[in-house]
């Protein structure tokens, strides 16, 4: 008999979803690593002929050099800076992510952190729990409104538009976004935003959630110059990635009155956070939980075995993985 393929799981998974992997390839199963080196990345790849991992696991052109077998690499999760597509295009390598199953959990946490740091849920709850409510009185806590306030958005994907969403039709918001390309006017319509330039948006909204992707490009867009633009009564909101941000900048801004609040599910240096962000109180932090429901992290790992099975040539899809992000340019290539 042929030998059947041999995949890499980088993180413990769900048992029913690691049966149904067990159906198709040979699993090799390693114990969870904080950060990979690209040395160990490329000790785990050598070996197998398709891998899923998670934001954690950089594959790039030098993992896949000495990874002569690799022919899929499936990312459980829709963002996948992790990746160097152009590298695994070249190397005939599918890569694949795990759209749409987590926008709606996503924006559900967006919307969250937006709540809780305008409105200090937090910082209010350290503060009754330290003893501090002695009495009821006019000015404790006093935070922002977000019904009927502007909503700024930067990136229009589907999670972005799920925000809005909420905003437009939930909480009466004026919403404004910014994106690289403009939704098609009926979309705009849809779900109820406004296309303004950068600038108009970092000015104009009472609160500014980031939902774009982590590129090159939008590496520290939020830097001082950009804040410095922000209504020192505004609230921003990262569940992108920590990159798109300067957070020495932002912790700067916090601390000095020149922002009023923030919401943080993603860091530059995660699991790592900031003491300048960790000393304030303006700020509300979450460990990357963006897509953390079971229902979804369970659709999330699904996905993504649907695709890697798909990618390695087995299953229903063999050949035509759901979510495959370069087919076209390993054809190109
Ligand atoms: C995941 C995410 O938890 O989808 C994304 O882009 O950041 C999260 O939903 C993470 O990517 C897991 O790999």
């Amino acid at each position: 008999a042929e030998a059947r393929p041999r995949v890499w799981v980088s993180q413990p998974l769900f048992d029913a979803v690691v049966e149904q992997l067990g159906a198709h390839f040979d699993l090799v199963t390693t114990a969870q690593v904080t950060a990979y080196t690209p040395e160990l990345m490329a000790e785990r790849l050598a070996g197998v002929d398709g891998a899923l991992v998670t934001l954690n696991e950089r594959v790039g052109a030098a993992e896949i050099a000495q990874a002569p077998r690799l022919r899929a690499i499936a990312n459980v999760g829709v963002g996948y800076n992790n990746l160097d597509l152009d590298a695994l295009s070249k190397a005939g390598i599918v890569a694949t992510n795990t759209p749409d199953v987590l926008t709606e959990t996503t924006a559900d946490l967006g919307f969250s952190l937006l709540m809780a740091a305008a409105r200090r849920i937090t910082e209010s709850e350290r503060w009754l729990r330290d003893g501090r409510w002695q009495q009821w009185s006019f000015k404790t806590m006093l935070g922002a409104d977000i019904h009927g306030a502007t909503l700024g958005i930067l990136g229009m994907g589907r999670i972005g538009q799920g925000i809005a969403r909420r905003g437009a039709l939930g909480f009466g918001m004026k919403v404004l976004y910014h994106n690289r390309s403009r939704l098609p006017e009926a979309q705009e319509r849809e779900v109820g935003a406004q296309y303004v330039d950068l600038d108009t948006l970092l000015s104009q909204a009472d609160h500014l959630v980031l939902v774009l992707p982590y590129t090159p490009a939008s590496h520290h867009v939020i830097n001082a110059a950009a804040l410095a633009r922000m209504k020192p009564t505004a609230t921003l909101v990262n569940i992108a990635r920590g990159g798109i941000v300067d957070e020495l900048a932002l912790a700067d801004a916090l601390a000095h009155g020149r922002l009023a609040a923030a919401g943080l599910d993603v860091f530059e240096g995660e699991p790592a956070v900031r003491p300048e962000l960790l000393a304030l109180d303006n700020i509300v932090l979450t460990p990357h939980i963006g897509s953390a429901t079971l229902a979804t992290r369970q659709a999330m790992v699904q996905l993504a075995v649907d695709n890697l099975v798909a990618a390695l040539g087995a299953g229903p899809d063999a050949g035509q993985p759901p979510s495959a992000l370069n087919l076209e340019a390993i054809k190109a290539a």
